[in-house]
C-alpha cells in the first residue's frame, strides 16, 4: 500500500490547496494574491512551482483530518462535522463534485483525478508543475469566461 491510499482528502483540505472549491470561493484577493498564497503554502522545496508530489503530500497530510473514522472515505457526514462554517448547499456542491461515482463517499482516487484533472487544465507548459504565472493565467482565463 502506498502512501497517498493510507490516508484521505477532506474537503476542507482541497479548498485550502486552492485546487478545488477554493477557485470556485468568492474573495476580493487578486490573482497574484492568491497565487502568492498558494505558492506558499504549497512550494515545499521553494523552487517557485507547485509540482505534483507536493500537492499530493499537502493534500494527503491535511486530508487525513477530514477522514473522521479514519475509514478512507470521506462521506457526507465528515465533510458536515469538519467544514460547520460552511453553508449547507456549499458542502452539498462540494461533496457532489468530488464524489465522482455519486456513491456517497469521496475516495483518494476520486479525489486524485480531480487534481489530475486541475493540474493539467493550469500547467500551460505541460512540465508537471505549476508556477505562479501559470496559476495567475489560470485565474485570468477563468475570469474572463465567467465574465464575458
Ligand atoms: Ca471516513
Ligand atoms: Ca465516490
Ligand atoms: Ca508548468
Amino acid at each position: 500500500m502506498n502512501r497517498l491510499s493510507k490516508v484521505l482528502v477532506s474537503s476542507a483540505a482541497i479548498a485550502a490547496l486552492g485546487i478545488g472549491a477554493a477557485f470556485a470561493a468568492t474573495s476580493h484577493k487578486t490573482p497574484e494574491e492568491k497565487a502568492d498564497r498558494i505558492m506558499k503554502r504549497l512550494d515545499a522545496n521553494k523552487d517557485g512551482a507547485v509540482s505534483r508530489d507536493e500537492i499530493a503530500a499537502k493534500a494527503m497530510e491535511r486530508f487525513a483530518k477530514g477522514d473522521l473514522n479514519k475509514d478512507g472515505r470521506i462521506t457526507k457526514d465528515e465533510i458536515d462535522a469538519t467544514m460547520p462554517k460552511a453553508k449547507p448547499e456549499k458542502r452539498a456542491k462540494l461533496f457532489r463534485r468530488y464524489d465522482a461515482n455519486g456513491d456517497g463517499a469521496i475516495t483518494q482516487a476520486e479525489v486524485e483525478a480531480k487534481i489530475q484533472k486541475r493540474m493539467a487544465k493550469m500547467d500551460s507548459d505541460k512540465d508537471g508543475k505549476i508556477t505562479r504565472a501559470e496559476y495567475i493565467a489560470f485565474r485570468a482565463a477563468k475570469a474572463a469566461k465567467k465574465h464575458g
